[in-house]
């Protein structure tokens, strides 16, 4: 039995039933009767449905239904709702006309769900599939955001013009083009950050059932925020009122994004358990998840930085094209806007910046959140722009950075955010030495011999977290703050209960939460049970995503400590007969000040419920203690990464040969997870620089769909990572806490193609860097030699 300390590298308490094969997952579970939903999708990009027959399909062995979107509208089932409202340059509303979770008439990318087949096995509803005839009229589809603008281009939705949702700006025109004016040098830079798959170890899935006794539902299903799910689909899609709605996010094995939103499957699935009146489950299979799940990134960008003679950054200006996929997903419009947008000022004291964004529908899957959603894009376009700046200037790229930083707080960027604290040179010095950068010379000569180019690359990356505090988020002109709950239940015997509105799909919450528990209380963390991802046993709560747990629910849950402390000390004072001015409470004790008496935790919680020796007309019993913490600007966890990459001059294989991470994520909690956070967002960046790309063809086929096409980064693509912290505690939250869970996937992008271009002595290399990219480059500076 440990007491642990924050700070302290405890091993992560839900490892055990992980690696015993004894999680319980959404596919895990069974519920009695159950039948199973497979959805037909569409083989088009870009399609009329003409008619849907499916006579034949009903009347196969095993299948006991076969719906569309015409049976949800008949059950008066709305569309997916399409997030926070953007307002376009001139005022108007965002164009989103809503996403049918069955096709309703049209079809807008390759794997749109046409309908769902219900049946006994698995087996028998993907038969009866292909015993349904689709009457399809075939329309020319739109694959880049820049074709779908372009005049003439096929409409995704007759009533959207250009196919563009939302023509978005931020920050001060002129200011920008006086800057320019004004400026020695222009760098000016054209890049395409590509578009992922997330690719989540689980797939998504879904068991829905109806309680026909009390016209009830649950539904266990793969999310990242339980309670926003049961919202959506009771107050937006119209499935059931909330309170006989139970949603049930159990064991879920990573989601990096892609299961925040409420899709279609899982909707339907909830719908027709009730129409068939039997469970329905669905898992989606790999290569249907490659179609189905939001896919993240897909921006190109036209970015400009403007300096004076000695290299200090006058102004920023950036147009994006964002492509959102045949359908505007739930947080698709903020993504590329305030996730995005906000950030472009980096680690930089730039005076003018001002950004223009367009949000384009093409006949693809939707674009959505992806860990980071907006920041990383953000953090390649001003690290490769500031990075070719100084090289175009003959400036060493660290120096240009130093000259520029942020070196004041609070620090109000030209695009809305007030950066709180930050230590960017502290960060860059220790990484630079960590890293050896002095000895990076020695490195090249000697790779050089071997027949290698070796490269360096910074990536001095800054995010917004901690989303989202109802007063930045005011200042935004969205309507919605995102606070997080914490309820304490100490029970009789002194173990505690935590419940949680945050979500633990690989964050290792159960451990990082009982630990700050056990540092407060002063109880072993073994008594510490952390319990998440069920509407019945946790009220309301807005789930995980953009780096949040830490500094928001964990922030509730040290104000629900502050509760308990307070009344546990009242209670205290009456079992030692003490005024409660004079009660200390340390290491799990509390004392009588100035003398020895006194009592445990435990003997206090036990005096709470059974031996009450204290006036209950004066202080309630029991000790259960809940907090609704909502932060009071975001946290901005900032670093610098620094890369070393050896690539193969005959073959263009790029090895990443080391990597230095030096991050401040404010006061860490347990840093062997925060370092497991750092990491494996590190290895999604390097997948993202080198490696992984979503292709369509001209038709809106989608040819990179399985891990045949689609590469990641495996083990031996990876360097082991060297971290280190530099620490600024936030101003903002209790703890002191920045989030760490995006980080590495925010900062490893830049850092890769700055080494990579670093190697190769040329300005620009488009992501991903593979072999073919980068022999290609190597062949045309032969050429030009
Ligand atoms: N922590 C800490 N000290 C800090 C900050 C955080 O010890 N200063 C701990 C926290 O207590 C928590 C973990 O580190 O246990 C991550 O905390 P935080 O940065 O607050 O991030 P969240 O818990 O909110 O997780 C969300 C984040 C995001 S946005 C994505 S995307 C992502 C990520 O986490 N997806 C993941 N990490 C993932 N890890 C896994 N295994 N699977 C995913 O899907």
């Amino acid at each position: 039995m440990t007491v642990t300390r924050i700070g302290e590298a405890v091993k992560r308490k839900e490892d055990h039933r992980f690696i015993t094969g004894k999680g319980q997952y959404t596919d895990d579970i069974n519920r009695p009767g159950q039948t199973y939903a497979h959805f037909l999708r569409s083989p088009h990009a870009h399609a009329l449905v003409r008619g849907i027959d499916a006579t034949a399909a009903r009347a196969l062995p095993g299948v006991i239904a076969v719906f569309t979107g015409a049976d949800l509208a008949a059950d008066n089932i709305g569309a997916l709702p399409c997030g926070w409202m953007i307002h376009s340059k001139d005022g108007s509303p965002m164009k989103a006309p809503g996403h049918p979770c069955l096709a309703q008439g049209k079809v807008r990318y390759v794997g749109d769900p046409v309908a769902v087949i219900i049946a006994e096995t698995l087996t028998d509803a993907k038969d009866a599939a292909a015993a349904i005839e689709v009457d399809y009229e075939v329309l020319p589809a739109v694959v880049t955001a820049a074709e779908a603008q372009a005049p003439g281009a096929a409409l995704v939705f007759d009533e959207v013009p250009r196919n563009t949702a939302f023509e978005w700006e931020i920050g001060n025109k002129e200011a920008t083009l006086r800057a320019f004016a004004a400026a020695a040098h222009v760098t000016t830079l054209d890049i395409v950050n590509n578009r992922l798959v997330p690719n989540a170890m689980e797939p998504r899935a879904a068991l829905a059932e109806w309680d026909s006794g009390n016209d009830a539902f649950t539904l266990w299903t793969t999310s990242q925020n339980p309670h926003v799910a049961r919202l959506v689909l009771s107050a937006f899609v119209g499935i059931a009122p909330e309170h006989r709605l139970r949603v049930i996010a159990p064991d879920v094995g990573g989601g990096f994004g892609s299961k925040i939103f409420v899709y279609p499957e899982e909707t339907v699935a909830l719908w027709a358990s009730k129409r068939v009146g039997r469970p329905v489950k669905w898992t989606c299979e790999r290569m249907e998840a490659f179609q189905a799940d939001a896919h993240g990134r897909d921006h190109v960008t036209h970015a400009e930085l403007a300096c004076d003679e000695r290299g200090r950054i006058l102004g920023l200006r950036v147009k994006t094209l964002a492509n959102v996929g045949g359908y505007l997903s739930l947080f698709a419009s903020s993504v590329p806007t305030y996730l995005y947008a906000t950030l472009l000022s980096g680690q930089y004291d730039i005076p003018a910046i001002y950004a223009e964004v367009d949000a384009v529908y093409t006949t693809t899957t939707p674009v959505d959140a992806y860990r980071g959603a907006g920041r990383p894009e953000a953090t390649f376009v001003v690290e490769r722009l500031v990075e070719v700046a100084a090289r175009q200037m003959n400036i060493d790229p660290a120096t240009f950075r130093k000259r520029n930083f942020i070196t004041r707080f609070p620090h109000q960027t030209p695009v809305i955010l007030t950066y709180d604290v930050g230590g960017y040179r502290a960060s860059l010095d220790k990484a630079m030495e960590m890293a050896d950068v002095k000895g990076f010379g020695k490195r090249r000569r000697e790779a050089a011999h071997r027949g290698k180019l070796r490269g360096l690359g910074y990536s001095a990356y800054i995010e917004a977290c901690g989303i989202a505090p109802s007063a930045a988020v005011g200042s935004l002109g969205a309507g919605v703050g995102l606070w997080e709950s914490a309820e304490v239940r100490v029970n009789p015997t002194g173990t505690v209960e935590v419940l949680t509105g945050s979500h633990s799909h690989g964050q290792g919450h159960e451990t990082t939460f009982a630990q700050l528990v056990s540092a407060r209380l002063g109880i072993p963390i073994e008594q510490v049970a952390v319990i998440h991802g069920d509407t019945d046993k946790v009220q309301f709560g807005m789930g995980t995503y953009g780096s949040r747990s830490g500094a928001v629910g964990m922030s509730a849950l040290a104000k629900a400590l502050d509760k308990v402390e307070a009344k546990a000390k009242k209670i205290a004072a009456h079992l030692m007969e003490a005024a409660e001015a004079d009660i200390e409470f340390r290491d799990g004790r509390f004392t009588v000040v100035g003398t020895d008496r006194g009592v445990a935790f435990g003997e206090v919680a036990l005096a709470a419920y059974v031996a009450h020796k204290f006036p209950t007309s004066e202080i309630e019993p029991g000790l259960k203690e809940g907090a609704f913490y909502d932060p009071t600007n975001f946290t901005f966890p900032a670093g610098c990464h620094i890369c070393e990459i050896e690539i193969d001059e005959d073959t263009g294989h790029a090895t990443v040969v080391n990597w230095t991470a030096v991050d401040d994520i404010g006061t860490v909690i347990n840093p062997m997870i925060a370092e497991g956070q750092i990491h494996g967002g590190i290895a999604q960046g390097i997948g993202q620089a080198l490696l992984e790309n979503t292709r369509y063809d001209s038709a809106g086929q989608l040819i990179t769909g399985s891990f045949t096409d689609y590469t990641m980064p495996r083990a031996d693509d990876l360097p082991a990572f060297t971290v280190g912290l530099t620490t600024t505690p936030c101003p903002s939250n209790p703890l002191g806490l920045k989030g760490c869970g995006e980080a590495g996937a925010i900062a490893a992008p830049a850092a890769v193609i700055n080494a990579v271009t670093d190697a190769l002595g040329s300005e620009d290399v488009a992501m991903p860097a593979t072999s073919e990219v980068i022999w290609r480059a190597l062949q045309r500076a032969r050429t030009a030699d």
